[in-house]
């Protein structure tokens, strides 16, 4: 169980309802597709569970978890209302981030005598620092990522398709180590490659095409994620022009990053470069996010955020240009902060690569 007393001091609750399975998971490192966590103040909790689970969740028991069995919803609410009522807990935080108007109103229809809190948010807050053993889990889900883009080099070629080097990808990651995807790859080639979010299709790489490639491992349950523009044959004069701009935009985010810096100052470094060169309509996205088990988390770094970005927190610095009907480049690195200054996770080459 993670220790969860930065949540209490934030909040002031005397309980945490905890129903998304991501969330349930975050805080029990316990995968379950039905389940009610109750987090009490003093690292004491309650998970609350049906048959398919009872029995391999005893092993959250040497945590001081207590693990309660039930058959169903309705006898969830019943177990929860006596957890409640014997812990004389009276306000009870949950993730109105997560829970459906549904879940809300059954919810608050059965929990009389508790008052609920909005408390989204501060979850996704301690989330966003990372322990030790996260920042392995993600270190070492940038390392797949990192191996499974050094192998894509020697696939690419005239004639595959988008779709072939997305299968590709996703074997090596999965061949790797991956126990799963961050989320789903993005292909994007030739004039496909202005779309940032482009989803692969059957088109085919020709002579002179960027492909971009966006991508990333779940590893233990945490994310990776990586962006690279490579090129089949001589790129254009253009592309060629927009790929440095984006390096440029990029390493100067990367090399002025510092441990407190705001995420709106990450941000600012890569679009002024854009800028300077008269790209910057072109630049139509945040320039980052930070990721754990999701593959989008607080803090995020674009023109409107207020975050900063302080030791343990991870951050992705992503700059790109897209033009309609030419195509577009873009080149996404994670930056892990620490005390001491930003380590970038991201190993792979990322001066231009003409294949
Ligand atoms: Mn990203």
């Amino acid at each position: 169980m993670k220790n969860t007393d930065k949540l209490f001091d934030i909040t002031k609750v005397d309980a945490f309802l905890i129903i998304s399975e991501k969330n349930r998971f975050y805080f029990t490192e316990f995968a379950s597709t039905f389940g009610y966590l109750v987090l009490l103040r003093n690292n004491r909790s309650v998970f609350v569970t049906d048959p398919r689970y009872y029995e391999m969740a005893q092993s959250l028991k040497q945590d001081g978890v207590e693990v309660v069995q039930v058959s169903g919803r309705e006898e969830s609410m019943l177990a929860l209302r006596d957890v409640f009522e014997s812990n004389n807990v009276k306000t009870v935080g949950f993730e109105d981030n997560e829970l459906t108007v549904q879940d809300y109103l059954a919810l608050k229809h059965r929990m009389l005598g508790v008052r609920l809190v909005a408390s989204g948010d501060a979850i996704n807050y301690v989330r966003s620092y990372k322990t030790d053993e996260e920042i392995a889990y993600i270190k070492k889900a940038q390392s797949i990522t990192d191996a499974a883009f050094s192998a894509i080099l020697d696939y690419l070629k005239p004639g595959i398709s988008e779709r072939d080097i997305q299968i590709e990808l996703e074997y090596q990651m999965a061949k790797t180590g991956a126990a799963g995807l961050a989320f789903d790859t993005i292909i994007a080639s030739g004039v496909n490659s202005s779309k940032p979010h482009a989803h692969p299709t059957d088109k085919i790489i020709e002579l002179g095409d960027p492909i971009t490639m966006d991508f990333g491992a779940k590893y233990h349950g945490y994310c990776s994620d990586m962006t690279r523009t490579v090129f089949v044959g001589q790129p254009s004069e253009e592309l060629h022009k927009i790929y440095n701009i984006v390096l440029l935009a990029q390493k100067m985010g990367i090399n002025n990053a510092y441990c407190g810096m705001g995420g709106r100052e990450l941000d600012s470094f890569c679009r002024e470069v854009i800028k300077s060169n008269g790209y910057e309509k072109y630049f139509v996205h945040s320039t980052g996010h930070s990721l754990g088990i999701d593959i989008h988390e607080t803090p995020t770094a674009s023109m409107g955020s207020t975050d900063k970005l302080t030791a343990r927190q991870f951050i992705t610095c992503e700059p790109g240009i897209y033009i309609p009907g030419v195509g577009g480049v873009r080149i996404e690195d994670l930056l892990l902060v620490e005390e001491d200054g930003i380590t970038d996770l991201t190993t792979s080459d990322k001066n231009i690569i003409i294949l």
